[in-house]
């Protein structure tokens, strides 16, 4: 596989922070990344070690790859949120009538992922959570992508995001993950309500399917895992995501919200650090993939830095897949 090598910036030394989730509001563009923190907790498969707390927005003056980058400050606290357990993990933003929704995943006080709305006149907020977390949820990673007016809240991750533990929305008894040829675990998709603050529906599972229409299988290293996040490029809706074990990011294409989305590739290729995650937007009439590795940190999984570079299509709308610097990929 050929890889590109662009210029790569990393946007804010000055702290760690994973996970971005980045839009265009007003024309400027504004990140709403994890905040990491150092940890003393063993590094596991449950992701003890990612103990977030807190959330800032970040900002960039025009381009993203020498714009200013501002901190705009403390945006959300989990000591302000009145359901919180612990581990704030990656959110998303989405504007509506003035408004500024922040979707975020935390673990309640039986240790149980949840999605919960805070609420801001600007888009680097202060944001005030909602009393209670949303109706149904469960898992992690957040991406909210408007589409025809209506709003739609991808979500879901396996592992320490908790996935597994269930079926058909309705949590398990025991948590149970395919295996070798069994249909990966989808990610799921949800149309929100008129208020931003529900699911107006059951969320969907979101499936990956191969070119003959088969769905990726448990043990393909192109597999969903996490992060998805979701943008329209040519008429078509593209979902990328993190395949955690196997630390790409790859993308799917689909004709409309819910999928299906057939593979297409790889977008990124190991970073230093375990986690991979990312978003993509246009700005200024290029796009733009905004993603994470730990090479500041010294390889700390669990203390990650905000990176940005251009992304490539080519004439058939495939992405074109760029060298992350970890760990060789070779197709
Ligand atoms: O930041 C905590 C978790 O690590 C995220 O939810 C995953 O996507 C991975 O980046």
């Amino acid at each position: 596989m050929k890889l590109l090598n662009p210029d790569k910036r990393y946007l804010f030394p000055a702290d760690f922070m994973a996970d971005p989730s980045v839009h265009v509001f007003n024309g400027r563009i504004y990140i709403y990344p994890s905040h990491d923190w150092e940890c003393e907790n063993v590094e596991n498969d449950n992701g003890d070690q990612y103990v977030m707390k807190d959330m800032h927005v970040l900002s960039i003056d025009g381009d993203p790859m020498t714009g200013k980058v501002t901190d705009h400050g403390k945006a959300l606290d989990i000591a302000d949120i009145p359901w919180a357990g612990r581990q704030l993990w990656d959110c998303d933003c989405a504007e509506k009538d003035g408004k500024y929704y922040l979707y975020f995943p935390l673990k309640d006080q039986n240790d149980i992922f949840r999605i919960g709305v805070a609420i801001a006149d600007r888009p680097e907020g202060p944001f005030i959570p909602q009393p209670d977390p949303i109706r149904g949820s469960y898992s992690i990673d957040i991406c909210v992508l408007e589409d025809n007016g209506e709003y739609y809240l991808y979500f879901g991750g396996i592992w320490g995001g908790q996935l597994q533990r269930y079926r058909d929305n309705k949590a398990l008894e025991s948590p149970c993950l395919p295996e070798g040829d069994e249909p990966a675990l989808p990610s799921r998709c949800v149309r929100l309500s008129k208020d931003m603050l529900q699911f107006a529906e059951e969320p969907r599972p979101i499936l990956v399917v191969d070119a003959e229409g088969k769905p990726l299988k448990a043990n393909d290293p192109h597999r969903f895992f996490e992060a998805s996040w979701v943008h329209r490029y040519n008429g078509k809706y593209y979902l990328t995501y993190s395949t955690g074990d196997s630390h790409l990011l790859c993308y799917a294409i689909g004709d409309n919200p819910y999928g299906p989305f057939t593979y297409g590739g790889v977008i990124l290729t190991p970073v230093v650090g375990w986690t991979t995650h990312h978003s993509i937007i246009e700005f200024g009439g290029k796009w733009y993939l905004f993603h994470h590795d730990s090479v500041p940190s010294g390889g700390k999984s669990w203390l990650r830095s905000l990176k940005v570079c251009e992304l490539t299509y080519d004439a058939d709308g495939r992405i074109l897949p760029i060298d992350g610097g970890g760990d060789p990929w070779e197709e």
